[in-house]
């Protein structure tokens, strides 16, 4: 996979993608990431990168130009790249569309924004895709950007071992993790759960699914309409919902 970022702050990138699994994959050549900087494709003295909003109101709007000449530059054909805009007012990014991107033969070019907004026609004319994070407000782009890179280089053939890649899909079975211990069996008079201990396998998993089912049910019920349950399943939630009576 190529991505190219788009941003007034491209320092920011380097750390994060020279660790751990973007790092591995970077070195596979599995993914390649280049970082432009927004203000060499301005044209004047002062690299202007935005401008006064018209109609007036509070903060700045990244001009038009420079966006248009950057993307331009990078791929004057337009049926090599998919441009998404990283915005508030975007579909907030999930790993459908993690998964849907990561099977995209173009190139993914990231448009990060900065100030206010980005001059509409930028949208109208240039992008493909408009996502968010989530309803919060961040400073930028930016680590959206990282964000959509992480998710999506992680569903990509080979960037993960083996061991790993039935995580790939364990989104879209669609419930939330077992509780998770590792040695020592007591610490601070915190113990581990005695089933975890006991070797026999079986009863295991049938712990773990229970936990995870009592999870999702607590935090997130919306997780559990939409995911395909067995009777099993039904019975260990009819379990939980008796243990608190
Ligand atoms: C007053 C309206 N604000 C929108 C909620 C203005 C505004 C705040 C922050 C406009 C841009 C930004 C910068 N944020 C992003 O560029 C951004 C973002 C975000 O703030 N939240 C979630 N996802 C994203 S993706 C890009």
């Amino acid at each position: 996979m190529k991505y190219d970022i788009i941003t007034i702050f491209p320092e920011i990138f380097h750390a994060y993608l020279s660790e751990s699994i973007l790092k591995r994959a970077l070195q596979k050549g599995l993914i390649e990431v280049k970082v432009h900087n927004l203000r060499d494709y301005t044209k004047d003295k002062h690299r202007t990168v935005d401008d006064y909003p018209y109609g007036g109101g509070a903060g700045m709007v990244m001009k038009p130009e420079p966006f248009f000449t950057a993307v331009e530059a990078l791929y004057p054909d337009v049926t090599k790249r998919r441009v998404i805009m990283l915005s508030p007012a975007g579909k907030k990014f999930d790993q459908d569309i993690a998964m849907e991107l990561s099977k995209e033969k173009r190139h993914l070019l990231f448009l990060c924004g900065r100030y206010e907004a980005i001059d509409e026609r930028v949208r109208k004319v240039l992008v493909d895709d408009e996502v968010s994070m989530g309803d919060y407000v961040l400073t930028g782009g930016e680590l959206p950007a990282l964000v959509i890179i992480d998710a999506v280089t992680r569903l990509i053939p080979g960037v993960l071992g083996d061991e790993h890649s039935a995580e790939t899909e364990s989104f879209s079975w669609g419930i939330l993790d077992y509780p998770h211990y590792t040695r020592p069996p007591v610490f601070r008079d915190l113990v581990v759960p005695e089933i975890l201990l006991s070797g026999n396998h079986k009863d295991i998993l049938r712990w773990r699914r229970k936990e995870a089912l009592r999870r999702t049910l607590e935090r997130r019920p919306d997780l559990l309409e939409k995911s395909s349950l067995s009777d099993d399943d039904y019975r260990l939630i009819r379990e939980i919902k008796e243990e608190s009576l």
